[in-house]
């Protein structure tokens, strides 16, 4: 969206409603942390998010929503800039980009909510990257509990590392911050409030390491459960730097993986029972703003912040450029929205919920421009045209395309992969080497950025 476009959708919206404070909706903005399609598009059979599927029985869900990036903090950045992580440099972990330029002066999500007259509410897992007190405070009303990653398996289930391993957990509930944070959303969303409000609470589940309530692992039987699908010799036709994502946490997946069929059995069914454990945990907050006096004015918005690989193509986390990284689950419920229950199958980005609210809650114009596109369109007809493919980097020159056939991905030596997911929805067959797609391939690389901004640097994993 364009500077022009983006004052005439803010004008419009501004027509159409009262300009009340109170008229204006709130928002409870829902992030889960690498939590993949398995459930929540029903990719795996058997995977039990019961409290998600009832969201999306009153919301419009976007089957094809991607990360602009496929790791944690530049796909939060983001989200939380509108910008892409090839205009900021945020394209990694540990890049810190908040505290650096451009987004040390961006206004984030909740500081343009918060400047247009919104009370702003934050928990758990947010930009999860340092911002500074000044900022901080720009965003948030509250002082948000984070809480981390614990409780973390004990040493003898430990996998090279606290992070990577997985334990039926059999303390309090409330050992869990995700558990504790609930609670205060919970509360939060029950009282009345004089002004409009953007509540956002961010888990930290499914996101290792993989512990959670005893309860989510006697969901399911290990022997039992469908396993992700897996081809043996899937690499072969991989360009050397996309092998190279797929190897880059290094050894403690070989360890985890498919080193022995009962390992990835064990790392399969902890990551279902931690997305169960997510899926509770974000139906106790839903179920409590369904209780309170803002059912009825209140946008809810449900994302991942990116996906998740169990074992396909021999990688076991995030940080690829394939579609089980970087396709996420994704939901908005509009309230008295026609299209509840409907789905969307036009590609779409996280990037886009940024100029998504602004517009719905007729937000003051930021003095950046936002780089996604506001998702009015599809939510007034799911169905409507649109032609703009999701585009996914990660790292100058990593670009990954996604349109609602194709996946296009251009490394920075020029290699290439395609896949054709009427026909491959694994993305086992690389098609880039054949002639015939050549038309395609152009099409999608159209999508690529000419220029990336210079890393503000991080780590590959
Ligand atoms: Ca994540
Ligand atoms: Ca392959």
């Amino acid at each position: 969206m364009n500077r022009r476009q983006f004052l005439a959708a803010s004008l419009m919206g501004s027509a159409a409603c009262s300009l009340s404070p109170r008229k204006r909706p709130n928002v409870l903005f829902l992030i889960v942390d690498d939590m993949n399609d398995y459930g929540f598009y029903s990719t795996l059979g058997g995977v039990k998010t019961p409290y998600l599927d009832r969201l999306k029985t009153t919301a419009v869900t976007f089957e094809k929503a991607y990360c602009a990036s496929p790791a944690c903090v530049p796909s939060r950045a983001a989200v939380f800039s509108g910008l892409y992580p090839h205009t900021t440099g945020a394209y990694r972990n540990g890049s810190d980009p908040w505290t650096k330029p451009p987004l040390d002066a961006t206004e984030s999500l909740p500081e343009l909510f918060k400047r247009s007259g919104y009370r702003t509410y934050g928990q758990g897992k947010l930009t999860h990257a340092p911002v500074g007190d000044e900022k901080l405070q720009g965003m948030w009303d509250n002082r948000p509990h984070g809480g981390g990653f614990g409780p973390f398996p004990p040493e003898e289930d430990q996998v090279a590392g606290r992070f990577w391993g997985w334990t039926p957990w059999d303390g309090p509930d409330s050992d869990f911050p995700d558990v504790v944070n609930a609670d205060s959303v919970a509360d939060f969303l029950q009282r009345p409030r004089e002004r409009p409000f953007f509540a956002a609470f961010g888990l930290w589940r499914p996101h290792t390491p993989f512990t959670a309530p005893r309860r989510f692992f006697d969901m399911y039987d290990r022997e039992r459960i469908e396993m992700p699908p897996y081809r043996e010799d899937d690499l072969a036709d991989v360009p050397e730097l996309g092998r190279e994502l797929a190897a880059v946490w290094g050894e403690r997946f070989v360890v985890s993986g498919r080193e022995t069929e009962d390992s990835w059995r064990d790392f399969v069914r902890a990551y279902l029972a931690c997305t169960s454990f997510a899926d509770w945990s974000c139906g106790r907050v839903l179920e409590a703003l369904d209780r309170g006096p803002h059912a009825e004015d209140t946008i809810v918005v449900f994302w991942s912040d990116n996906g998740y690989h169990c074992g396909e193509k021999d990688h076991w986390e995030k940080t690829t450029l394939w579609e089980k990284a970087s396709l996420t689950p994704m939901a908005i419920r509009l309230p008295g929205s026609p299209h509840a229950g409907r789905v969307c199958r036009r590609p779409v980005g996280s990037i886009d919920l940024y100029p998504t609210l602004a517009e719905y809650c007729r937000l003051a114009t930021p003095a950046h421009q936002p780089e996604g596109e506001s998702l009015r369109p599809l939510l007034d007809d799911p169905e409507t045209k649109w032609n703009r493919p999701a585009l996914t980097t990660f790292g100058e020159g990593y670009a990954s395309v996604r349109d609602e056939r194709f996946r296009y991905i251009r490394y920075p030596d020029g290699a290439e992969e395609l896949y054709d997911h009427e026909a491959d929805p694994n993305e086992w067959s690389n098609l880039a080497g054949a002639p015939e797609h050549d038309v395609v391939k152009r099409k999608l690389a159209e999508a690529i950025p000419a220029q990336f901004a210079k890393s503000l640097g991080g780590r590959m994993g």
